[in-house]
């Protein structure tokens, strides 16, 4: 049975898990579930996410919720096919997974309360808090300074090849990069690269033509 995915172009959980489906080179259907209208809310759809969130991912008899739990599925379960975005030495692994936890724990709080003030408050007609930006430029900053200090040591964070702690960023600095968040990044030559690097990959670029359509 095909990989099927239930999300929404613009929700940056579902950008996750689609990049890491192209990276992967696997096939897979998109059902769209519109935010707009409430339908991610509805009875049918909670049976799938409970929480009522996109995205959702169904492979075979398995349903899974929580994009992050989702890449990692696919990153073992097709580890033979397409960029290999984990590695099977354990401590080469461990350090992936203190640079994935590092993003989810640490990075997108911070970054994705940046995103709904800046860009997500104004699609829906709603001001930002100047006020909420000054203070979250600050913590993204600071965050930033350990990412410029790993990524003069390292090329990717989770180690010399790009990995799940990298794809991870994707759609939260996509956002901020069509923002004056980006100065943030640009101003920390390594981290500057490492995202010019990998908002580049053609994987990605992918998902960035799909959500434009
Ligand atoms: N931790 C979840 C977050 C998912 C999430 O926040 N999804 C958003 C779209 S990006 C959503 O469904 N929002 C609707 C809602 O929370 O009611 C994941 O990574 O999958």
């Amino acid at each position: 049975m095909a990989i099927k995915v239930y999300g929404y172009p613009f929700s940056g959980a579902t950008q996750r898990v689609l990049a890491t489906l192209a990276e992967k080179e696997l096939e897979y259907e998109l059902v769209s579930i519109d935010l707009g209208t409430g339908q991610h809310k509805s009875e049918a759809f909670l049976k799938l996410s409970p929480f009522g969130q996109v995205p959702v991912l169904e492979d075979g008899d398995l349903t899974l919720f929580e994009s992050r739990a989702i890449t990692q599925y696919l990153a073992h379960t097709y580890a033979a096919k397409g960029t290999p975005l984990i590695t099977p030495d354990p401590k080469k692994m461990a350090i992936l997974s203190v640079w994935t936890e590092v993003e989810g724990q640490r990075f997108d709080p911070v970054a994705s309360k940046l995103v709904y003030e800046i860009v997500v408050n104004p699609m829906l007609g709603q001001t930002t808090d100047e006020a909420i930006v000054a203070q979250y430029e600050g913590k993204l900053a600071a965050v930033l300074d350990v990412y410029e200090a790993r990524l003069a040591q390292s090329k990717y964070l989770g180690g010399d090849s790009f990995t799940l702690a990298d794809l991870h960023h994707l759609p939260v600095i996509n956002y901020l990069m069509g923002s004056k968040i980006k100065g943030l990044f640009d101003e920390r030559p390594h981290v500057s690269a490492w995202c010019a690097d990998i908002l580049g990959r053609p994987s990605w670029k992918k998902i960035v033509a799909m959500t434009k359509r």
